[in-house]
């Protein structure tokens, strides 16, 4: 064990978090299962397994319409969930917080809402070279829709931001930049900060995909000064199918919303309707009640810890992985940015990335293979996808030494 990874031990006893885990004690294929493929999904602890259960035993009923008291509970919780998510990401105001069902439905959000009434045609938006395809597909429909051009930051072949290329694209005529904070693919962490520095020397509004951000290190949005925000729940140790849009209440105000039903609408009449107010004029429909009260839980959990030790741990993990990769000779590291947290991607030179994910998986040990819905970035390096193993803080140095095990064992299959 390296030395900094004892010390920092020493303050959370993360072995003990292992046991909030239910999941990760389970046999796979007959082997011990070792989770690495928390990029894709993270797994919960009983603190967020059982507020769900409560809530379905003890207090479920729909939200701000009921006159009676399971539905002031659920409202009352529902609530408390919008400002739980409100501190954790140092929003202003509880207005900011949307809930939405994830980092798509965030970002398909602004698109329609802001994208489809401001932009025209001449006008730009940038994305970088190394986004999820839920940060591309929905402005290029927008694009297509008001004749705006999507244009792309460069991405450098360790997968970093080619940062005075970005400046250099900065100019009246781009409108929206959307970038993700930390790459899924590469585990590159992008310097949003400095970039949305530079892009308020223009009238340019910034959005962040902060997917892969929000399960490593803490965000404070008025310190980025961002305009948008979006992370998914089930991302950061809560449930699928919840996740939020943060923006910035004057401009949330100004825009509309793009889905109409019962919830956001404050007067209905066949001669006109009006809106309902902030938050609620962007969640049309009942909401993800029990998701919501999940994800509050999911905080609740992290904020019992110093994030900044538990990102500490994480990153003495992924630098101990980078370390045994050099003792793999046919192992190419994809994504080797200065700046990394989370996820190891990487080729086993004259294998398949998907024949080497399922000898892991075979042996317990569980990755994700292929293009990490990233395609364009793979393109760029002339792979067809990577393997990776993407890490959360209760992974531990055993997991990475099966991890390397079973590559061997699949290496020696396959090559
Ligand atoms: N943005 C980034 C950077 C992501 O990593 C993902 C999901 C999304 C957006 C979409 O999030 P969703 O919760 O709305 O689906 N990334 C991955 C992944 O790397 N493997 O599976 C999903």
């Amino acid at each position: 064990m390296t030395n900094a990874l004892a010390e920092n031990k020493k303050a959370i006893d993360f072995a003990a978090i292992r046991q909030d885990f239910p999941i990760l004690h389970q046999e796979v294929h007959g082997q011990p299962l070792v989770y690495l493929d928390n990029a894709a999904s993270t797994q919960k602890p009983n603190l967020v397994i059982d507020s769900i259960k409560h809530y379905y035993e003890h207090d479920h009923s729909n939200v701000h319409r009921g006159a009676h008291a399971l539905s002031d509970r659920a409202t009352a919780k529902f609530e408390h969930a919008r400002e739980n998510v409100q501190r954790f990401i140092n929003a202003a105001k509880r207005e900011e917080i949307i809930w939405t069902r994830g980092t798509t439905e965030s970002i398909n959000l602004v698109a329609n809402s802001f994208g489809r009434a401001s932009l025209t045609s001449g006008d730009e938006i940038l994305v970088s070279a190394m986004e999820h395809h839920s940060n591309i597909v929905p402005w290029q429909m927008v694009c297509e829709q008001t004749g705006a051009t999507l244009k792309v930051i460069p991405v450098n072949e360790c997968g970093e931001i080619e940062f005075d290329q970005y400046v250099a694209m900065l100019n009246e005529k781009v409108k929206l930049i959307s970038i993700g904070h930390v790459s899924n693919a590469l585990g590159s962490i992008n310097p949003v900060k400095q970039m949305i520095a530079e892009a308020r020397k223009f009238d340019i509004k910034i959005m962040v995909d902060g997917a892969q951000a929000a399960p490593h290190f803490d965000i404070d949005v008025q310190n980025l000064d961002c305009d948008f925000y979006a992370f998914s729940g089930h991302k950061v140790f809560g449930p699928t199918g919840i996740g939020i849009l943060y923006g910035k209440e004057q401009l949330l105000e100004s825009m509309t919303p793009y889905q109409g039903g019962g919830e956001m609408i404050e007067v209905v009449s066949f001669d006109g309707t009006t809106y309902n107010e902030l938050p609620y004029k962007f969640e049309a429909g009942t909401p993800n009640i029990a998701g919501a009260i999940g994800l509050s839980a999911a905080i609740d959990y992290l904020a019992q810890f110093d994030r900044n030790a538990l990102q500490a741990y994480e990153d003495q993990l992924l630098a101990f992985a980078t370390e045994q990769a050099k003792s793999v000779e046919e192992l190419k590291l994809v994504g080797t940015a200065k700046e990394k947290t989370g996820v190891m991607s990487f080729l086993l030179q004259g294998a398949h990335p998907n024949d080497v994910g399922m000898l892991l998986d075979q042996q317990g040990v569980a990755v994700r293979t292929g293009h990490h819905c990233a395609m364009p970035i793979m393109k760029q390096f002339g792979i067809p996808g990577t393997i990776r193993a993407s890490f959360a803080f209760y992974n531990n140095e055993d997991d990475v030494v099966r991890l390397f095990n079973a590559l061997n064992k699949a290496k020696s299959f396959l090559l």
